[in-house]
């Protein structure tokens, strides 16, 4: 079967122009097609309508092979005498039985099959059996059939609608080696048809008849030539009968005999080589009236013994025609078999080389495309790995540079705060505010340092994500995956987890007081002063810091805990447990100074105390901001609240990240599918033109070697049976 291929290389079921014209063209398998138009139907026909009229075709042929051999297997022979109307086809039968059976007329006359047999063959009676349409006949079989006389011939052969064949018995009472149809050999029926016209039902008849038909015996009209129904019968006959017998009657109407001779000859020529190679025996110039003369008129029964005139040309014509039928019977036989067979098998030798090369480019061109594709699909594959790493470690590196950027937010800010207060003190009266105040903002820097982590880390996580998407473009060229809007502020929606809540904000009492000389020279002025400055040496002493004061844990005094009220907070003689500190001032002065000092001592003690009091108080804001910060910064660390942060900002920018990874790698996946595919589909029209190929190339081996068989027969070697 003729198939186009597309340029990819995808089979499409369509027969190119390019397909015809390489294309040789065949003698019996051609398609039943319109004829002019064959061409271009074919080429607007797919494979599978194609396809279906060759399985057809196929069929077709079987039936005929079957019909051959049945006619080989037949003893009796079938001369099947057909032409162009009025070609004198009644007139010639008539005068191969020398006896005026057959009705002649110059209107058109025969429309029924006229088959004439020995009455041998009906127990020696004359009589017509008419077969009526649509009934096979059986001569057994009287329901087959309606009996009339030979005379009732005159009326019968115009009865088309009711008869199909016309069975004519007819005694031949000339010697066996005079007469055709009772020769002593074989039986022989003599077919007298309906005349070719190009739209009759019996011309369609007469071409289906062929194939029950050993010898076509074909009467032109010598005045009229080969018209063109006779053309096309002969073109069709000759696929099996190459050797046709041409009667060219009416010869004796024909003033230039020898133009005549010359212009049937070259048309013979064409239209049958084999018949015009063997002329002198196949084509004969006749008169089938000037054959009959002497017979007489009407059907008065069959002359005695040969007492015809003598008529050269046409006893040479019987001559020919018994020796074909009857002595080279095997020829006459077999050879429209061996003839038939031979053109077949040429086709299929045709069609199997065709298809076997067409199956093999095939073959080859799809195994190219598939090497083609092997690398594109090894490079897609490795380059999405590569690119996936690459990915993964952008991925990695954003995370880890924002997990340092929050982390060092937060560190940095945690060592920021609590050298100043960080909220206006507005007075003792106002310290539950001041403290709560600052707790909160304390809390709200540090949160505010993870804000800050958080905008770097989607500042990052944008970039990243372009930079993924670009990776994945550069990689996969036009695949790339379809481009999404990234939106950071999506980032971070979860509500951050307050670190208050995590945080034990109880409020002590030693919260408020952390007194150290720095802080105190501060207070009273001497910014910048120490004790050092002051060429003081007290070297092993150092002010103490309010949580190195031991107190007892339950002995500190929880404030806002219990909600006491600031009455209560200053009322407490527990307040005063730092005047320890100035316990340890006067007892350290002894180590310190001389007499000046002793005895200075109490009223310096006294002032100072008050001075330092007055430190303590004055000190509150400072100190709580301290201390609270102090606090929360340890509290802080113990939480791990840096790293759990950073952390979980990092988690989100890798989540996140994820997204436009997976783009890239499902369009890797896709371009990967799309070749898988690609090569699937490729690989199975390898297979399916290796098994195709395979069996074409069976076939032809198979033709080939029968084709040798058929021409071995030498069919004139074949002795007549
Ligand atoms: N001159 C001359 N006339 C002939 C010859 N053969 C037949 N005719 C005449 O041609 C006419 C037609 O003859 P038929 O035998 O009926 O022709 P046909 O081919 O059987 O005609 P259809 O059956 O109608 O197709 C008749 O009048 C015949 O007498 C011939 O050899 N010479
Ligand atoms: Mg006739």
């Amino acid at each position: 079967m003729l198939r186009k291929k597309s340029p990819n290389g995808v089979v499409k079921g369509k027969v190119s122009e390019d397909d015809l014209e390489e294309a040789p063209s065949f003698k019996v398998l051609t398609l039943n097609l319109k004829m002019g138009h064959a061409r271009d139907m074919l080429a607007t026909l797919d494979k599978q309508a194609i396809a279906s009229l060759l399985e057809e075709r196929m069929n077709q042929l079987v039936k005929h092979l079957l019909s051959l051999r049945e006619r080989i297997d037949d003893t009796t022979s079938k001369v099947f005498v057909t032409g162009d109307l009025n070609a004198g086809k009644s007139t010639f039968c008539n005068a191969l039985l020398k006896r005026r059976v057959l009705p002649e007329d110059q209107q058109p006359c025969t429309s029924v099959f006229c088959e004439v047999a020995d009455a041998s063959d009906n127990s020696g009676i004359e009589e017509v059996h008419a077969v009526p349409v649509g009934v096979q006949y059986a001569r057994g079989d009287e329901t087959t059939y309606q009996v009339f006389q030979l005379a009732d011939l005159e009326e019968l052969v115009g009865e088309c609608d009711k008869f199909s064949i016309l069975k004519v018995y007819v005694k031949d009472r000339r010697a066996a080696d005079q007469s055709l149809l009772h020769n002593g050999t074989i039986d022989i029926q003599l077919i007298d048809a309906p005349g070719l016209n190009m739209d009759s039902y019996q011309t369609t008849e007469v071409f289906s008849r062929q194939e029950e038909i050993d010898l076509v015996v074909f009467v032109v009209n010598a005045e009229n030539h080969f018209t063109l129904s006779a053309r096309e019968f002969i073109a069709a006959a000759a696929n099996e009968k190459n050797l046709i017998f041409i009667v060219v009657n009416r010869f004796d109407n024909i003033k230039n005999k020898e133009r005549c001779v010359r212009r049937i000859m070259d048309q013979v020529h064409d239209l049958s080589p084999a018949t015009h190679k063997d002329a002198s025996d196949f084509v004969h110039f006749v008169s089938s009236t000037q054959a009959l003369e002497g017979v007489p008129e009407g059907d008065d029964g069959p002359p005695e013994g040969d007492d015809h005139e003598p008529n050269p040309d046409f006893d040479r014509l019987e001559e020919s025609l018994r020796k074909f039928v009857l002595e080279k019977r095997s020829l006459s036989k077999l050879s429209p078999a061996k003839n038939y067979l031979l053109k077949l098998l040429e086709d299929l030798e045709v069609l199997a080389r065709l298809n076997e090369k067409m199956y093999a480019q095939d073959k080859e061109e799809m195994i190219q495309e598939l090497n083609k594709i092997a690398p594109i699909y090894a490079s897609v594959l490795k380059s999405s790995v590569k690119v996936h790493e690459r990915i993964n470690k952008l991925t990695e590196d954003t995370a880890s540079d924002v997990y340092r950027f929050t982390k060092q937010k937060i560190l940095e800010t945690l060592d920021d705060i609590g050298e100043a207060p960080v909220v206006p003190y507005y007075g003792l009266q106002y310290l539950y505010d001041y403290a709560n105040e600052t707790q909160k903002e304390i809390t709200r820097k540090i949160m505010e340092s993870v804000a800050v982590g958080e905008s770097y880390a989607k500042k990052q996580t944008t970039q990243t994500v372009e930079r993924i998407g670009e990776m994945g473009a550069e990689a996969l060229g036009g695949e790339s995956a379809p481009k999404k809007v990234f939106r950071d502020d999506l980032m971070f929606t979860r509500k951050r987890d307050t670190i208050r809540r995590s945080l034990d904000d109880t409020i002590i009492i030693t919260d408020f007081f952390d007194p150290s000389f720095d802080h105190f020279f501060n207070a009273i002025g001497l910014t910048g002063l120490s004790l050092s400055a002051l060429g003081l040496q007290i070297p092993t002493i150092t002010l103490p810091s309010v949580n190195s004061l031991s107190i007892p844990k339950k002995d500190q005094i929880v404030l806002w805990k219990n909600s006491l009220s600031i009455a209560a907070v200053y009322s407490t003689g527990k307040l005063l447990h730092a005047g320890s500190m100035v316990n340890k001032f006067v007892s350290a002065s002894l180590f310190v100074s001389g007499r000046f000092i002793r005895s200075a001592a109490i009223p310096v003690v006294l002032l100072s105390g008050v001075v330092f009091v007055g430190y303590l108080v004055y000190d509150v804001p400072n100190a709580f901001a301290r201390n609270v910060s102090k606090k929360i910064r340890q509290q802080v660390i113990d939480l791990e609240y840096p790293h759990n942060n950073a952390d979980r900002v990092a988690k989100e920018c890798r989540a996140v990240l994820n997204h436009p990874t997976r783009d890239v790698l499902n369009a890797f996946q896709t371009s990967i599918d799309k070749t898988t595919i690609q090569k699937e589909k490729i690989s199975k029209i390898v297979k399916d033109a290796d098994i195709s190929y395979t069996y074409f190339h069976g076939l032809l081996e198979k033709v080939t070697r029968e084709k040798k068989t058929v021409e071995s027969f030498d069919l004139e070697a074949i002795q007549s049976v």
